[in-house]
């Protein structure tokens, strides 16, 4: 059940398409001189899916202020609908990540019915334990898994337990675990004794967890704690996730790290280990600013894509991480901003597909480090633009999906359709 209308979307097309074969036969030429096959790449491009956070369709904002949009969608349902505009124009995000409880859902079944309605599936669901819910017994304001009473921590493991619940009802094979707990004043906390009660929450989780799904660990740096927190950097998370198990894995949210960090070597650590979960896209200038993803360091997300490519490329065992925007919408129409941002991270991967992985391995053995350099850069140079929008095209999306999507009018008649009710359930994690 297409939420924009086919016919619509077919006109559009039609209006885009000669330039476009234009540009995709003129790359096809370009790539040919080096041995690369146009439409073997297209096809990998039409294989890639990064999913999409429920949280993300609505408006985001910060402590401060937000400004909400108009038309937003005020519940689970409503989301799904809006995703599955992004994913009938972008063709690469098929999957939606829930949250809960910022999605209340009273009828699971129903829930899936409409998922499979708009074609969309359900990807890693997501706890939350780093706030209170109305009515609850006991508050997680000095934290959640690793509180120092041990009925808070029950209350938090049995959230965790619940949620993998909901997610085996829908069809979701992993959950992510992120939570707030630190500290704000040196000496408020015991490093160790917090860790080793995170360890022992953690298990309880993991013991609950199916057969056939993954714990996926988030790290991040600060925020809400300001001195300490307990899974502050991918080395906390990693041993985490090793003492935990092999289902257990660290995922990486591009935000999360200290200023400078490389993340991609991180990345490449991760994957020597078995231990790369998968990613929550976004961009950043400070920290954790959840800026659009490959807006500000296209490079750096070229350069990560380099690795999970490289590992693909070597066959490497166990690899298949979970690919995610997580992002927050403060001046823009959510949907808008995860069409591009959904288009920018497929952008990375194809050109990491690019490189002439062969000669780079050679100039790096021969310690060529200007070539090897270049080399990867050639790849990060080329304007793979016709391939992903010939990509959308043959799944029967959109060549332009920012115009089809305002030409469509959908914002507009959801600005009508749906009254504002206060809530928006969107949230920055
Ligand atoms: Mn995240």
């Amino acid at each position: 059940m297409p939420m924009i209308n086919t016919d619509l979307v077919a006109e559009q097309n039609q209006q885009f398409k000669a330039d476009l074969q234009q540009d995709y036969e003129a790359l096809a030429n370009k790539l040919s001189r080096q041995n690369i096959d146009i439409d073997t790449i297209t096809a990998r491009a039409q294989q890639f899916q990064v999913a999409v956070p429920s949280w993300g369709a609505g408006t985001g904002g910060t402590r401060f202020a937000r400004f909400p949009g108009i038309g937003e969608p005020r519940n689970i349902f409503e989301k799904l609908e809006d995703c599955s505009v992004i994913n009938q124009l972008v063709q690469c995000t098929g999957s939606v990540s829930p949250h809960f409880p910022w999605d209340v859902v009273s009828d699971f079944s129903e829930l899936k019915q409409h998922a499979d309605s708009l074609d969309l599936g359900f990807d890693a669901v997501n706890s939350n334990t780093f706030q209170d819910q109305p009515g609850q017994a006991v508050s997680y304001k000095f934290g959640s898994l690793t509180h120092t009473d041990s009925a808070v921590r029950e209350l938090a493991v049995q959230h965790n337990l619940d949620c993998i619940e909901y997610g085996k009802a829908i069809g979701s094979k992993a959950i992510t675990v992120w939570i707030g707990d630190g500290s704000n004043f040196a000496g408020q906390s015991h490093f160790q004794r917090q860790f080793e009660r995170y360890l022992d929450s953690t298990k309880q989780v993991y013991a609950g967890l199916p057969n056939d799904w993954q714990m996926f660990i988030e790290h991040k740096m600060f925020e809400p704690a300001f001195y300490s927190t307990v899974i502050q950097d991918w080395g906390s998370n990693i041993l985490a996730a090793m003492e935990l198990g092999d289902r257990a894995k660290s995922l990486v949210d591009l935000g999360h790290h200290a200023p400078n960090v490389n993340i991609e070597m991180i990345v490449s650590r991760l994957i020597h280990f078995k231990k790369l979960a998968g990613f929550h896209f976004n961009d950043s200038k400070y920290g954790d600013d959840d800026l659009d993803s490959g807006s500000l360091h296209p490079f750096q997300q070229f350069l990560i894509f380099n690795e999970l490519v490289d590992a693909e490329y070597r066959q490497q065992e166990g690899f298949d991480p979970a690919y995610m925007l997580d992002q927050s919408h403060n001046v823009t129409d959510p949907i808008e901003s995860l069409m591009n941002s959904a288009i920018e991270v497929q952008r990375s991967y194809v050109k990491a597909l690019l490189v002439d992985r062969e000669k780079l391995y050679s100039l790096q053995d021969s310690n060529d480090a200007l070539m090897a350099h270049n080399t990867l850069k050639a790849a990060f140079n080329l304007d793979v633009s016709p391939i992903l929008a010939m990509a959308r095209y043959r799944q029967g999306g959109a060549i332009d999906p920012l115009a089809t999507y305002r030409t469509s009018g959908y914002r507009q008649a959801m600005g009508e359709q749906r009254p504002s009710n206060g809530h928006s359930g969107s949230g920055i994690v």
